[in-house]
């Protein structure tokens, strides 16, 4: 059956138990350099120096940062395109990402794909499928392979409301349940699908599709990173316990527009200020504010951090042609999947 947590201060109070204070200023950090890397980003993208398109997750900062960091380092992440927090909470650094976005050589595909479509195997997290929500069956597969092998790691996946209406979202749902599988469904509601809202979406809250499948969902308020950590460590817990997987609903809003060409004129101004008012960031700060945590200091130093990935970034080189599309398909010489320990990642409960 499922069931419900919709009480974000419950769940907050409970993270807490889990959580060092060292742990939440870690969560603080990933969200800040979440966001100003994809300012940062932003601002290179209007400069012509990111080629493509641009996507960002401005406002669901807490959605990846929770979750992930919730995770263990033995774990993997399906990481969509509004989860760069998750990255950077496995350990991949500012100027891999900027250089990335930027199809640099030291970005983490080596210049061969940009914002969207990346992963650093060696650190646990998965690059993304552009079929929604195709990462939901891959994440579904390695929670497959991990039980068989008798493996005590979980897989975790993110996705959006669009997600759920398709055929994948119920397959994978349903071979998880039926097989009671480590795996976590984050589902990223940020009350639209490009232009869609949730009302022409679904019929049913999404989260009640998990008793459907024999499995536990629960709704939580994504704009709270430490609730976000919570919902996460409990279904890790689960999963590992061979209690199945967990669906994951994290109210949010996606503030920016679907991606950089969108002006997003089908949102109602008043929705976006209402969810201003809930800004993640700012709510962690005023928490640890409170507790005494130097939060300028910590926006400085993000700020430095970003400055210097910049520079690092703009620096490097472009892929040399030669050898641009060595290593696409995977092959003998490819690297074995590592159990890389993440310098952020484990929060001090999070185990092997
Ligand atoms: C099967 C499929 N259809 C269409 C698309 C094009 N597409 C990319 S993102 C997107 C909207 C997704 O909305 P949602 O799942 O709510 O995620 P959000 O962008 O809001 O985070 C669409 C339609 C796609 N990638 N895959
Ligand atoms: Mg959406």
């Amino acid at each position: 059956m499922a069931t419900h947590t919709a009480e974000p201060a419950a769940a907050g109070a409970a993270a807490v138990e889990h959580l060092t204070l060292e742990d939440r200023v870690w969560l603080l950090r990933a969200m800040l350099l979440m966001r100003g890397l994809e300012e940062r980003a932003m601002t290179l993208y209007r400069q012509g120096k990111v080629p493509g398109s641009f996507y960002d997750g401005y406002g669901q900062e807490a959605v990846s940062a929770g979750a992930a960091f919730a995770m263990g380092p033995r774990d993997r992440l399906c990481i969509l395109h509004r989860d760069l927090a998750a990255h950077l909470i496995r350990g991949v650094t500012p100027a891999r990402i900027l250089a990335q976005y930027m199809g640099r050589a030291i970005g983490i595909t080596a210049g061969r794909d940009g914002n969207v479509h990346f992963g650093d195997r060696r650190l646990g997290c998965v690059g993304m499928v552009s079929m929604l929500p195709d990462m939901m069956l891959v994440a579904t597969g390695m929670a497959m392979a991990f039980k068989l092998r008798g493996e005590q790691r979980c897989a975790m996946t993110w996705f959006g409301d669009g997600s759920t209406s398709r055929g994948d979202f119920h397959e994978a749902m349903n071979w998880a349940g039926v097989q009671k599988l480590p795996v976590v469904f984050v589902l990223e509601n940020n009350q639209y699908a490009y232009s869609t809202p949730l009302d022409k979406q679904f019929a049913v809250d999404p989260v009640e599709r998990a008793a459907a499948y024999g499995f536990v969902g629960v709704t939580v308020d994504g704009n709270d990173v430490e609730a976000m950590f919570e919902a996460a460590r409990a279904a890790r817990e689960r999963a590992l316990a061979g209690a199945g997987p967990t669906l994951i609903e994290a109210e949010t809003m996606r503030m920016h527009g679907h991606a950089a060409h969108d002006d997003m004129k089908y949102v109602p101004k008043e929705q976006v200020e209402e969810w201003r008012k809930r800004d993640p960031i700012e709510r962690q700060e005023k928490r640890l504010g409170g507790l005494g945590v130097d939060v300028d200091g910590l926006r400085a130093a993000v700020k430095a951090e970003i400055d210097a990935a910049a520079e690092e970034a703009l620096a490097a080189p472009m892929p040399d042609p030669a050898t641009a599309v060595h290593g696409v398909f995977c092959d003998a010489d490819a690297e074995p999947l590592g159990d890389g320990q993440a310098p952020w990642s484990g929060f001090s409960g999070g185990g092997a």
